[in-house]
C-alpha cells in the first residue's frame, strides 16, 4: 500500500477513476504558446532534471497532506519548449480530457510547482494521479490535476472542471479548519496561502 493510502488520504476522481494506466508508455504533450511544442515520453521526462520538494497538498474540502513530492519543475518544462511571452496561464488536462484546470504563469514558475511522479520515494499510483500529476502546493488541490496527459500554454484564462462548478478561479487557499492527514485526520487550523504548517 502506498504511503498516501496508508494515511487514508482521500482519493478524488470527479470524472471517474481511470483504471490502470501504463507508466512506461506515459506521454506528456506540451502545446500552445511555445516555439517547440512537443511530446515528452516517460524516458524523456525522467531524463529531465528531477526535483524533490517538501510540501503539502491542501484540499478545498479541508484536508492537507505533507510529504516529499518529486518530479520535474514546471519551469524546466516551460524552458524546454521555449515558452512565448504571450503565455499567461498553464492549463492541465487529465487522462480522458474531461478534467482540466488552469493556473497563472507566476504560480507555475514558483520553486515547488511540479509535474510530480513520486510521493515519499514511491511512484504515485493511479489513485493518486500517477504516472504524472500537477503538484501546485500554493493553491487548493483542485489545481493539482491528476494523471496529466497534456499541458497547454494559454494566453487567456479558461475556467476548468471545478471552477465551472463554483470553486474559485484563483484557487487561493483560505484560512480555517482543516484535517491533518499526517496526524490521523485531526482537525486543526490553517492560515491562508500555501500551508507550511498548521497554526
Ligand atoms: N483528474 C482529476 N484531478 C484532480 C481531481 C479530480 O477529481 N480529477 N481532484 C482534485 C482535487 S479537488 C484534489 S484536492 C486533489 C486530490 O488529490 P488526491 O485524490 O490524489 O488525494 O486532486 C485534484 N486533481
Ligand atoms: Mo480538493
Amino acid at each position: 500500500m502506498s504511503k498516501l493510502a496508508q494515511m487514508n488520504t482521500p482519493i478524488f476522481w470527479a470524472e471517474g477513476h481511470p483504471g490502470s494506466l501504463s507508466r512506461n508508455s506515459w506521454e506528456l504533450a506540451v502545446t500552445g504558446s511555445c516555439d517547440t511544442p512537443r511530446i515528452f515520453t516517460w524516458d524523456e521526462l525522467l531524463a529531465q532534471p528531477q526535483t524533490e520538494v517538501q510540501a503539502r497538498l491542501t484540499s478545498v474540502t479541508r484536508w492537507s497532506v505533507d510529504g516529499a513530492w518529486k518530479g520535474i519543475l514546471l519551469s524546466d518544462i516551460l524552458d524546454e519548449v521555449g515558452m512565448r511571452p504571450s503565455c499567461k496561464f498553464i492549463r492541465f488536462w487529465s487522462v480522458g480530457e474531461i478534467y482540466d484546470t488552469s493556473i497563472p504563469l507566476d504560480i507555475a514558475l514558483l520553486p515547488k510547482s511540479l509535474m510530480a511522479h513520486s510521493f515519499d520515494k514511491e511512484y504515485l499510483n493511479e489513485d493518486y494521479g500517477g504516472p504524472l500529476r500537477a503538484f501546485i502546493p500554493y493553491l487548493w488541490g483542485y489545481k493539482s490535476a491528476k494523471s496529466v496527459v497534456r499541458m497547454e500554454l494559454i494566453d487567456h484564462y479558461i475556467p476548468g472542471f471545478w471552477e465551472l462548478r463554483g470553486y474559485t478561479d484563483s484557487g487561493e487557499i483560505e484560512a480555517g479548519a482543516c484535517r491533518d492527514i499526517n496526524d490521523g485526520g485531526k482537525i486543526k487550523q490553517i492560515p491562508g496561502g500555501e500551508v507550511l504548517r498548521f497554526v
